[in-house]
């Protein structure tokens, strides 16, 4: 898996997401899947020291053993999730996962679908290890632009999000609704499942097509516009739906990336960063053609999402969207 072709790219441009299934060899995601569980190690290793945890399933695989401790204990796995998602959703900044975002194989891929060899990757990825019964599993639908800065409405956000199980309609991969994408951002609002932003089922851009299941082999990709809408369902297995979301732009589209953040900013500065398209988290140049010299290492990356964490002067992106409102129903 190269380039895309341009069968491949129209698809995506007319249908608003594509689906790819081999995008990775299965064993490209080991070294993450393998990151994730020593992190997931260390974490009960020390809550078992503190007392809290008395069996920690070492045996059981990356696919059960979260789900083991989840229903001894929903607040220990939910401490262990917490460890994983961060407050936000995207706090693993483990090297495995630097590597992931900016794999060569995906990177080409990503480049056919912003247009550009100059690609900004984005510390909007999440992480996401889909345990069943876990309530905030079940993502109503939304376009991620919904979360975004208004300025980037009409820009192009490519969401890459990537299965480290096979995600099946039984536990709960994505639902995309194709062709919608061209009609804008719709309205969302406040108050979905679990807190995030949802449209209603009556609000969703008219398409003449039926809502896909984005099911996605290990090794694969979902590929989706910001105007895509998708939502996600419930995980009906018995094991956990791991994946990752990760984000892309073209190097033309608002962006971060020169701003370092001190901590002291003035009202001026802090507008500055308001002028990219989610500005609490650190956007990075992850290839260039024009400036390979500008390309993050690691350590600059860790630095730079840390340096943006830290600072709570930058505001999320405050859409005005309005609560849910009551049906009669
Ligand atoms: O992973 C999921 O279940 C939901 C993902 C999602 O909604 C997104 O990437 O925007």
């Amino acid at each position: 898996m190269g380039r895309l072709t341009q069968e491949q790219i129209d698809l995506f441009t007319d249908e608003g997401y594509l689906i790819l299934d081999d995008v990775f060899a299965p064993d490209d995601l080991q070294p993450l899947r393998r990151e994730f569980e020593a992190r997931i190690d260390r974490k009960l290793a020390a809550m078992q020291a503190e007392g809290c945890l008395t069996e920690s399933y070492p045996d059981e695989s990356f696919e059960r053993r979260l789900t083991r401790i989840y229903r001894d204990s929903k607040e220990n796995g939910e401490a262990v999730i917490a460890e994983l998602e961060g407050p936000a959703g995207g706090g693993h900044h483990g090297i495995e996962m630097f590597r992931m975002i900016t794999h060569p194989k995906l990177l080409a891929v990503v480049e056919s679908l912003v247009g550009s060899p100059e690609i900004i990757g984005s510390s909007v990825y999440r992480v996401r290890p889909k345990v069943p019964g876990i309530g905030r599993g079940v993502v109503p639908w939304h376009q991620d632009s919904g979360y975004f800065m208004q300025l980037c409405d009409t820009q192009m956000i490519l969401t890459v999000w990537i299965p480290l199980v096979d995600a099946t309609e039984h536990n709960g991969c994505m639902q995309i609704l194709p062709r919608a994408h061209r009609q804008g951002l719709v309205t969302h609002h406040t108050g979905g499942n679990a807190g995030f932003l949802v449209i209603e089922d009556t609000e969703l851009p008219p398409t003449p097509a039926q809502p896909v299941v984005a099911a996605v082999p290990l090794g694969g990709a979902v590929f989706m516009t910001n105007l895509t809408p998708h939502c996600s369902t419930p995980n009906y297995s018995d094991g956990i739906r791991w994946s990752v979301d990760l984000r892309y732009q073209g190097a033309d589209v608002p962006n971060n990336v020169g701003l370092w953040p001190a901590g002291e900013e003035d009202e001026a500065q802090l507008e500055q960063f308001q002028m990219a398209c989610y500005p609490p988290e650190a956007d990075f140049m992850v290839q260039s053609a024009r400036h390979p010299a500008n390309v993050m290492d690691y350590d600059t990356f860790v630095k730079r999402r840390a340096a943006f964490e830290q600072v709570k002067s930058i505001a999320y992106p405050k859409r005005g969207w309005t609560p849910v409102p009551l049906h009669a129903d």
